[in-house]
Order: C-alpha cells, then structure tokens, then sequence
C-alpha cells in the first residue's frame, strides 16, 4: 500500500463525513421547517383562542385571520334591536339620504304629517306639548298652539279640514281646525295614545301595544282591531304611525327601525333598519328615540326624524339584497 492508497481511503473518509454531515444538517432544516409553523408567533394564539374567545384581547389581536379560528365566531353576531324580532325572514330593507333639514332641537316629537307643502307635528312632554305648522327647508315654526301643560301630546294626523291630536295616558284627544288651530273639541278614547294616521276612510291609532284601531273619523269610534304580527310574533310598542302606499309604517318604541304593515291582515310585510341615520356629531346633546315619518304623497318623499333630534330627514328605502 503506498501514498495514494491512504489518501484514497482519507478522501473516502471525508467524503462519508462530508456526506453524513449534509443528511444531518439537511434533517435539521426539514424538522425545523415541519414544527415552524406549530411553533410559530401566528399559530400560539389559534391554539389558545377557544379559551379566550370571549376576551377582549384575543378579539383585538392583530392577527390576520387564521383560516380555522373560531375568532368569527366571537365577534358576530351583532345584538338584534329590541322589539324588532324579525324571525319570520321578513326582508329588512336599508335606506339613503336624499335631504337633511333642520329640525328643533326642543321638539320631543310624537306626531309628524306632511300637507300642502308643510309639515305638521305634535310634540310630547308636560309643559313642553305643542302642535306646530313647521316649514320644511328651514325647520321654522310658523304656527303653534301650546296644550294645558297636565297634557303629555303624542300622535297627529290630518282629515279634511281638521287636524286630530292624541295625549298619552290621560285618554283625551283634541280637535283642531286646520287652518286657525283653534280647538274645536275634544273626545275619549279608551286606551293609551301612541301613532295617529289615516288611510282616507279610517283614523288608524296605536297605544303601544301590537294593536291598531280604525276608527271612524267623524264619530271617532272604533270601527276594527288588527294585532300586529311578524310571522306569528306580536310587534309590541308601535309608536309614530304614517299611511304609505297602501302601508302603515309604524316607528318600533325605543328602536331604529321601521315596521311596514299590511293594513288588513297586521302582518309586517318589510323591516326599515335606519340605525346610524343621525351621525354622532349631532349627538353632543340630549337626544332621544327615532320617531317621526310622514309622507308627502304627491311627490312621494318620505321623511324622519327623531325626538329631540336636530335634523330630520328625507330618505328612500334600498330593497335587501
Ligand atoms: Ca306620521
């Protein structure tokens, strides 16, 4: 055996070396690629989000959304409005600004019409009860009759030459000629008064129950009852009520939204969700409730507002889907 043969066998050596040692350090990567993303920063909290998925910290994670985390789960759904149960799959529909107007921030308003180019509303509160002849543009009230201050007014609504005014609890409604204000009479009724409106044959009248009553517009008895309903359950607390094309929308008592009725049978036929209608930036006061629609039907512009609210709005409906 000479020189070369030993250094044949010291370069097998190192070759076997060489290539142990790039099997070994190829290994290792392979490992480490195969428990880095167990162990990687992404993957902790997926693990640890089914305990904490009600914590506020694991829902403001940065984390940009694991495909099998339950985290959707936790942040939705958002609460339904009370009252407005809509189990039924009765279509919600949205809406869009047209015009916003001015409106009094003082007015708690209870009743809203619109005629002849200028809107009509009724006001509630004891001491602060009115029923006011407003100009649409600029929100101005041209005309206003204030009622005995142990009177809380609620809904309006307009027949013929007269305008009809409903009080609260204290079961007394007055009479107004259209034109003067002047009191004609005033008349009794058996429940709470709510929403007021007319169908062109008919007073219709809440009393925040699911109920409405037609009543007679000359004799001002009640002529029929119908039981609100979506699907099978009751809508209770209808307030602000308006006649719509063949409609009754009805403002749902301490909810943004907007129920619209079959007359005749009481069933809910649509949903008008109007949440985030008056911005934050005219909440820097008191502000309370939606409340308030009428429809001037010649020009088929439907108006809201709310009580205390200081604009009041034109709006269109914008179907679901
Ligand atoms: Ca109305």
């Amino acid at each position: 055996m000479g020189n070369s043969a030993l250094t044949r066998l010291l370069l097998g050596l190192v070759l076997v070396v060489v290539v142990f040692a790039a099997l070994v350090g190829l290994g290792n990567q392979w490992r480490s690629q195969a428990t880095g993303e167990a162990g990687s920063p992404l993957a902790l909290p997926v693990g640890i989000v089914p305990g904490a998925s009600t914590s506020p910290l694991a829902l403001a994670s940065p984390l940009p959304s694991p495909p099998v985390s339950p985290l959707p789960a936790a942040v939705s759904p958002l609460p339904t409005p009370a009252g407005a149960v809509s189990g039924a799959g009765t279509p919600v529909y949205g809406y869009r600004v047209v015009n916003v107007y001015p409106h009094d921030p003082n007015a708690f308003t209870q009743g809203l019409v619109f005629f002849d180019g200028f809107l009509y509303e009724g006001t509630g509160l004891r001491g602060r009860s009115s029923l006011r002849k407003v100009e649409l543009e600029s929100g101005q009230v041209l005309q206003q009759v204030d009622l005995p201050d142990q009177y809380f007014g609620e809904g309006i609504a307009l027949w013929e030459d007269r305008i009809f005014q409903l009080t609260w609890q204290a079961r007394v409604g007055f009479v107004y000629d259209r034109e003067s204000f002047s009191l004609l009479e005033e008349f009794a009724y058996a429940t709470e008064g709510w929403g007021l409106t007319q169908d062109g044959t008919h007073l219709i009248m809440s009393d925040g129950t699911a109920n409405l009553y037609f009543l007679e517009p000359t004799t001002l008895e009640v002529v029929r009852q119908v039981e609100v309903r979506d699907g099978a359950q009751p809508v209770t607390r209808l307030n602000e009520l308006e006649y719509v094309e063949g409609e009754i929308y009805a403002n749902i008592w301490q909810t943004d939204r907007i129920a619209r009725i079959d007359p005749a049978s009481g069933q809910v036929v649509a949903w008008v969700d109007l949440a985030g209608l008056l911005p934050p930036a005219d909440r820097g006061q008191p502000v309370d409730v939606l409340n308030g629609i009428a429809y001037d039907s010649e020009a088929k512009r439907l108006f809201v507002t709310g009580k205390l609210w200081p604009k009041l709005f034109e709006i269109e409906l914008i179907p679901p889907g």
